[in-house]
């Protein structure tokens, strides 16, 4: 595929004029005409035409796109290398990030203010979201405590107030279950290769990978990403085609060469799966059998203009069938939750019935397959995949007076209770500083 260097000249739009070696580079100007026959416009037309003649009628080119696609340098470190589940290679564990169990949560909630004075108004906010595979029903109960009133007419989102226990309810609700799938995207960034461009990282070849086969690569990015709600800034790379978002527990990945029909509770989880399949790649033992490189690097692509890290499988190869290539890359974008797998043209030689394409969250509880073992869609030659995760919400607020219990400093913690009929349950709590009497004495009685 082609790769365009960065070129300073290509940023930004303008006009290029070329008349022999010389060029003459015209940026955009904005002049303010009041009517179409303003003396400006006029003024503007006569040096464009003056130039035009003067050109001979040399082609006027419109300026190349900005650069697709360039390769930068970056600061991604090396946490730890795997190798059957293992670690092989150096490890910092402080700076290893495991994916939290049960990473969406059902409910959370917020108040407007961290802290606020006597008779001040509060407002809360209760996001409820259904993080599990089956359809919700939810009642929300929202008591009051001591010190905070209900401020008449405020409710949103189908909460009704009882005076009687002085609580926000609901009727009960229903949410759909978590809807997940893998689709053709546009506007993705496409498969480009990083294979023997500036600043990459051949994982096989730099570290102690002497078979290249079943190893992983955990490492810290420059920015963080969002993969199910949750910010990483640690990703692992798994040799089979897929990666993970933070670090494999020990073990975890000692069986990373059996893909799994997505979503799948057992280890390795958080995986998300351009190609997961038994690839055995070429490793630094010359005698090694398999073929390929594995890559990654920092990406600004000018296309969507944002970061990424790529990873890429580069002519990989199936263990034990040496007339096998496969290219692809996924591509995580920085500072956001958007996550694409590319495919190069032609994609895959060789077979296709025995791998995975998809994702799974960090409790292999939900996710989405595109392809499992023959069944699905193939990726399509030069195509773009996005991950769609689509989880069913509701959100519910109310206004409320804080009021100083004059018992001394206090805070105010307003907790709402999830219940569901599926046993679904969860609690969210906001506290709020009132400020009373006692914030105005001496620092040593508090
Ligand atoms: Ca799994
Ligand atoms: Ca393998
Ligand atoms: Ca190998």
């Amino acid at each position: 595929m082609d790769f365009q260097s960065d070129d300073a000249l290509s940023r930004g739009p303008f006009l290029l004029i070329q008349w022999g070696s010389a060029r003459i580079k015209v940026v955009p100007y904005t002049v303010t005409v009041n009517r179409f026959t303003g003396r400006k416009f006029l003024v503007v037309l006569a040096a464009w035409l003056v130039l035009s003649l003067a050109f001979g009628g040399a082609p006027i080119a419109a300026a190349p796109p900005p650069p697709r696609f360039v390769t930068v340098p970056n600061s991604i470190r090396v946490l730890a290398v795997w190798h059957n589940g293992n670690i092989v290679g150096q490890l910092q564990p402080s700076e290893t990030q495991q994916a939290p169990a049960g990473d969406a949560r059902l409910i959370s909630k917020t108040a407007s203010a961290a802290s606020v004075a006597t008779n001040g108004t509060l407002h809360y906010s209760i996001a409820i979201t259904n993080a599990t595979p089956i359809t919700q029903t939810f009642q929300v109960t929202d008591s009051l405590p001591a010190g905070l009133s209900y401020i008449t007419n405020t409710v949103t989102g189908g909460f009704v107030y009882s005076s009687a226990i002085n609580s926000l309810i609901t009727t009960t609700r229903e949410l759909n279950a978590f809807y997940g799938n893998v689709i053709t995207t546009t506007g993705a960034a496409p498969y480009i290769e990083i294979f023997g461009k500036p600043n990459v990282e051949n994982i096989c070849q730099d570290h102690p990978f002497p078979d290249c086969d079943d190893n992983a690569i955990t490492v810290a990015l420059p920015e963080p990403f969002r993969y199910f709600g949750v910010e990483y800034s640690t990703i692992t790379l798994d040799s089979n085609g897929f990666v993970m978002p933070g670090s494999p527990l020990s073990h975890e990945l000692d069986t990373d060469s059996q893909n799994q029909l997505l979503p799948d509770p057992s280890a390795p989880n958080n995986v998300i799966a351009p190609f997961w399949d038994e690839l055995d790649l070429k490793g630094t033992n010359a005698a090694d059998t398999g073929g390929g490189d594995w890559l990654y690097a920092a990406v600004h692509d000018g296309g969507t203009n944002a970061d990424y890290l790529v990873v890429e499988w580069h002519n990989a190869q199936k263990e034990g069938d040496a007339g096998t290539s496969y290219r692809f890359q996924v591509w995580v974008q920085f500072q956001a939750e958007h996550i694409t797998f590319a495919y190069d043209t032609p994609a895959f030689t060789g077979d296709t019935s025995s791998a995975t394409v998809g994702f799974e969250n960090s409790d292999g509880t939900l996710g989405a397959s595109y392809l499992y073992n023959g069944t699905g869609l193939v990726p399509g030659a030069g195509t773009e995949l996005g991950l769609n995760a689509v989880f069913d919400t509701a959100q519910l607020g109310f206004d409320a007076r804080a009021q100083h219990n004059l018992r001394g400093c206090s805070s105010i913690t307003n907790t709402a209770n999830i219940s569901g009929a599926s046993g679904a349950s969860d609690i969210a709590a906001a506290s709020v500083h009132i400020f009373g009497p006692c914030d105005f004495l001496p620092i040593i009685n508090r």
